[in-house]
């Protein structure tokens, strides 16, 4: 069998090489000649775990091209942004895909989408596009199936996780079932095209508002001097709940995408676009609360802990850091970044002593687990104080070395008026010249001090 995948990024290529390390012969498509001239020589363009073992056990029946060539089967994985200005997916790296293939389409082939799309696409735009071939569908066999990998565990995942394959009739579901159980051990689910194309986004839609609901329950836990994550592991004990994690936004190319795929053709999705909007903010509300930490202090510089939109690994597509850091910087903060994990940024990433040297407050951003295990002692900041929005920290580790801990939702830490009748430490705000960083003075901050009681370092 002869499989051409369109797109060698974050899905196409583990997809690619899953499916030769399984006997297939795979040609690799992507219009980018780096990533082609990468491949050939053994160089993978990204890192995911297990995924150079991977490419060693396909790589005799694996090549890449950046056009493609006659095959039983065709399979599309190419990115769907969305439109920032409008909310509105592009597919235009899905119609130009589509349009390569047509040329070498023939009777009997199948072609699968995986990207991610709005429902009726692949009816809308896909097939009639591959039916320029003047193959018609039915003729040839159509799919949706779409990815349901994590990355970070994208290989495990692709392999392990039940699958969706939704059909333009009954052989091409049948069809895709059988290519995909060369290598997928999960159990495979069967239905139409329009259907998968749904369930997709239905899927990370739901993440997107459970999340949203964590961070609200964040915010209402520091109004009610409540610790949300003790709150939220005691709510997640009853059989039928089961809440997520706050944090300082949702970023990748998927949960933060997504929902706008399914409001872009309807009237309907209040509680999806609000989410969007509660999780969209969460990056202004991590600087509000710096804000009230930093009132005043003179040329006030953040240090940022992780800038990948998630733990563990080096993806930084939609990280909320970037958000936050335009809001800063817009705001007159100085930012040192530091993630172990990201490659490029568009932010110098700097060492972890380097980042901190001399700034006023550290905020944790990405939930790595090297964070987890950094030593305090060692920092040298102008300000102790530290915000942990991922709840990571070793909070007593920090607090014993003078640092002020403010964690995200943790509203036990939060009583309110800290300031009144408390003289700042000398030289933290200048007497004589006027704020530098004059903001809206947000309600006051406690912080967690060593010795346990309010009040300033
Ligand atoms: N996040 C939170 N709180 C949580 C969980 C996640 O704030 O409790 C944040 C993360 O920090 C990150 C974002 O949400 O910024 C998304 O991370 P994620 O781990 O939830 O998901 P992704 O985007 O890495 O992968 C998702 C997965 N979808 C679901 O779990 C429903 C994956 O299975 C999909 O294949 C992938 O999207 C995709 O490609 O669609």
């Amino acid at each position: 069998m002869k499989i051409c995948v369109m797109g060698l990024g974050y899905i196409g290529l583990p997809t690619a090489l899953l499916f030769a390390a399984h006997g297939a012969d795979v040609v690799g498509v992507d219009v980018k000649q780096s990533v082609v001239d990468c491949l050939n020589h053994g160089i993978l363009p990204f890192r995911e775990p297990g995924l150079e073992d991977l490419y060693c056990d396909a790589k005799e029946r694996f090549c890449a091209r950046t056009e493609p060539e006659a095959a039983d089967v065709f399979l599309i994985a190419v990115p769907t942004p969305l439109d920032p200005a409008t909310k509105v997916s592009d597919l235009s790296y899905v119609k130009k895909a589509a349009e390569m293939i047509a040329s070498h389409l023939g009777r009997g082939n199948l072609v699968v989408l995986e990207s991610t799309v709005p429902p009726g696409t692949s009816e809308r735009v896909v097939i009639p596009r591959l039916e320029k071939s003047g193959v018609v569908a039915g003729d040839f066999l159509y799919a949706h199936c779409p990815e349901r990998a994590i990355p970070g565990r994208t290989l495990q995942e692709m392999a392990g996780n039940s699958r969706i394959v939704g059909g333009y009739d009954r052989d091409s579901t049948d069809r895709a079932t059988s290519i995909y159980q060369t290598f997928v051990r999960g159990q495979i689910y069967q239905t139409d095209t329009r259907t998968a194309e749904f369930v997709k986004l239905m899927e990370n839609t739901c993440r997107d508002v459970n999340i949203a609901l964590a961070n609200e329950f964040a915010q209402l836990a520091e109004e009610c001097g409540i610790n949300v994550w003790e709150a939220i592991t005691l709510a997640n004990k009853h059989p039928r709940v089961t809440i997520l994690n706050p944090g300082p936004g949702v970023g990748g190319h998927c949960i933060a995408i997504d929902p706008w795929f399914l409001t872009e053709n309807s009237t309907r999705c209040r509680m999806v676009s609000t989410a969007r909007e509660v999780n969209d903010s969460m990056p202004n509300y991590v600087l509000h609360v710096v804000r009230g930490l930093l009132a005043g202090v003179r040329n006030p510089t953040i240090s940022i802990f992780g800038v990948a939109y998630k733990g563990n690994i080096g993806d930084t597509r939609e990280s909320p850091a970037f958000k936050f850091i335009q809001l800063a910087e817009n705001e007159g903060y100085a930012i040192r970044c530091h993630d172990p994990y990201a490659g490029e940024f568009p932010h110098p990433l700097m060492d972890a002593t380097d980042a901190t040297a001399g700034s006023d407050c550290l905020v944790i951003l990405t939930d790595h687990d090297c964070f987890r295990t950094i030593e305090p002692a060692g920092l040298r900041m102008r300000t102790k104080f530290v915000i942990d929005t991922r709840n990571i920290l070793d909070h007593e580790k920090w607090t014993d070395q003078g640092f002020a801990v403010r964690v995200l939702g943790d509203g036990a830490s939060v009583q309110q008026t800290p300031l009144d009748g408390i003289a700042p430490p000398a030289n933290l705000y200048p007497t004589d010249a006027a704020r530098s960083i004059a903001s809206p003075s947000p309600p006051s901050i406690s912080l967690l001090s060593p010795n346990g009681r309010e009040g300033f370092l």
